[in-house]
């Protein structure tokens, strides 16, 4: 049911009631990387586990989340660390703070020898730290059930990821791997909030 043309309004209607002053915590929006997300959760089954950064409008939607359910979360400041247990999906605000419980999770379904799936989303920057390439490591030595999917916008807040790093490729661009998925996408909105200062 959700399309690109749903998500962008979704997030376009989260935008404008930042910018009014409606919504008194950060909020971090997707734009551009619709097909690619669409994409990855046609695989995803309702059952598989989800986790992911800050920015988890679009996974949320696209796990089964109601629409008014998350808007009502949004609405209460929670943005930013989304977690609907009922739904399988969950988010921490913390660089890289999800990613070794998504590997937990993974080892967990192991040793239960049961079938379902972690999904683990990062940005490009989160890619290159040391909790993520060590997370990386743990989960293809131990063959887990588990997807890495790293969405480059080539920023983290104001810094570009590359330059800082001094390369002209991330660490896990071209690998691959069943474990790992990259695409890159451009957001039109900034790193957080909606274009407008909001005083909270
Ligand atoms: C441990 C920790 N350090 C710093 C921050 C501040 N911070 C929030 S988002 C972010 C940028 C991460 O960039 P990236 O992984 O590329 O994700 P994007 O926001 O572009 O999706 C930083 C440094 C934080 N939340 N947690
Ligand atoms: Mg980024």
């Amino acid at each position: 049911m959700w399309d690109k043309k749903k998500l962008i309004l979704f997030e376009e209607k989260i935008a404008s009631l930042f910018n009014k002053g409606k919504i008194r915590a950060p909020v971090h929006l997707y734009y551009g990387n619709e097909i690619e997300i669409i994409n990855i959760f046609k695989k995803i089954k309702k059952n598989d586990w989800v986790f992911c950064s800050w920015r988890s409008h679009y996974q949320c939607l696209l796990k089964g989340v109601p629409e008014k359910k998350l808007i009502n979360e949004i609405m209460k400041g929670k943005s930013i660390s989304l977690c609907f247990p009922e739904y399988k999906i969950y988010s921490s605000a913390i660089v890289g703070g999800n990613i070794p419980i998504a590997v937990g999770t993974a080892m967990a379904i192991k040793r239960k020898k049961s079938k379902n799936k972690v999904y683990c989303f990062m940005g490009d920057m989160t890619s290159e730290t040391g909790i993520a390439h060590e997370s990386i490591k743990y989960s293809v030595k131990n063959n887990l059930p588990i997807t890495f999917i790293i969405e480059d916008n080539n920023i983290s807040v104001c810094t570009n990821t590359r330059k800082i790093w001094g390369i002209n490729k991330l660490s896990y661009s071209g690998v691959k791997s069943k474990y790992i998925k990259i695409y890159k996408y451009k957001n039109k909105y900034p790193h957080a909030g909606a274009g407008i200062r909001v005083q909270f």
